[in-house]
């Protein structure tokens, strides 16, 4: 907690960044997260293999965080973690420097990042997994969702395994995981930040094939079987963001039809939101909502913004080609 308050403190001079931050703090996912886990340090405290919880930076609205959240949590009794709000939105004031209009971006929000995120993390993304003891972190969603499910086992957690243990199913659900992040997660910026409606469309086309990909694939309650897994946590933070595509883009996935396949994704997303350690998770749907808000009115500069605005998918971007120069450039 103390780490929240002195970050709040340094990001007060941005509007956004203190607002947000100031709000995370009464946040009911934040704060049943941050309480639960004070209560499980605690708890492994009293174990002669206790290991300083992992400092997790993340930030409330994140769907790729949110993945490794679902690990932690489902993983909550071995895994021991202290959550810390990383990123907020700023804006910039010209520097003078700019080789373009600086008025240009009077309307531009920036990721505000906090200090000890970009010590961990040089390129400032949630989600980052740091162990205070070695100071080594862990980056990339789907990667910190496996190396929690590994420290899980090592820890002799007693929750389900995220991912199967034959290697060949091992194997398929990192595929369908993979697939799932093209798909879905590309398709979701995809109709979300492009400008043309065709792109729109065909954006959204990729979330429902990747919707009925996953879909027809599960094999019991969630895709490997009957517990929360690794496709499922890389799926559910998308999944349940989707009302942004409604609500800024008129596209909502069918609640039946196309022989059942629409009620079972129905109910499958209804059962994992459901979970009693999964629900705490989801952020408010209004304030996420104006969170997304910078994405579909093309404010947002960050970098799966960038990416996606500039023509490539939101897994490819690169700072080289979307920074502000690349923008004075003609880059939008
Ligand atoms: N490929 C990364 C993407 C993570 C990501 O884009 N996170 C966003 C917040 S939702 C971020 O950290 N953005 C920082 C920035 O844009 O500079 C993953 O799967 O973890």
């Amino acid at each position: 907690m103390q780490r929240v308050a002195a970050t709040t403190l340094r990001a007060a001079t941005t509007l956004e960044a203190a607002t947000t931050l100031r709000a995370a703090t009464t946040l009911r996912a934040a704060t049943t997260l941050r309480a639960a886990t004070t209560l499980r340090t605690s708890r492994r405290g009293q174990s002669s293999t206790a290991a300083a919880p992992l400092r997790y930076f993340s930030a409330w609205f994140c769907p790729f965080a949110h993945r490794a959240t679902l690990a932690l949590e489902h993983h909550r009794q071995a895994v021991p973690y202290e959550w810390e709000e990383s990123l907020g939105w700023e804006q910039r004031a010209p520097t003078g420097d700019e080789d373009f209009e600086a008025t240009e971006r009077s309307d531009w929000w920036y990721h505000w990042k906090s200090p000890a995120l970009l010590a961990a993390n040089p390129k400032g993304m949630v989600p980052t997994l740091l162990d205070p003891a070695t100071n080594r972190a862990v980056t990339e969603s789907i990667v910190c969702i496996q190396f929690i499910d590994e420290l899980a086992a090592a820890n002799g957690s007693t929750a389900p395994p995220l991912l199967p243990t034959d290697p060949f199913e091992r194997a398929a659900a990192r595929v369908a995981a993979e697939q799932v992040n093209k798909s879905v997660t590309s398709g979701y910026y995809q109709a979300l930040v492009r400008t043309d409606a065709a792109e729109r469309a065909d954006g959204f086309a990729k979330v429902l094939d990747g919707l009925r990909a996953f879909t027809r694939e599960s094999r019991g309650h969630f895709w490997g079987g009957d517990s929360l897994g690794l496709v499922d946590c890389v799926l559910l933070p998308y999944a349940y963001r989707l009302y942004a595509l409604e609500h800024y883009r008129g596209f909502a996935v069918p609640a039946s039809g196309e022989g059942g396949v629409w009620e079972r994704y129905q109910a499958w997303l209804s059962r994992a939101t459901s979970l009693p350690y999964v629900a705490p998770t989801l952020p408010e749907r209004e304030r996420y909502l104006r969170h997304v808000a910078k994405y579909a009115e093309g404010k947002a500069r960050s970098k799966v913004g960038n990416a996606v605005r500039r023509g490539a998918a939101a897994h490819d971007y690169d700072d080289t080609l979307d920074d502000d120069a690349a923008h004075a450039q003609g880059v939008k």
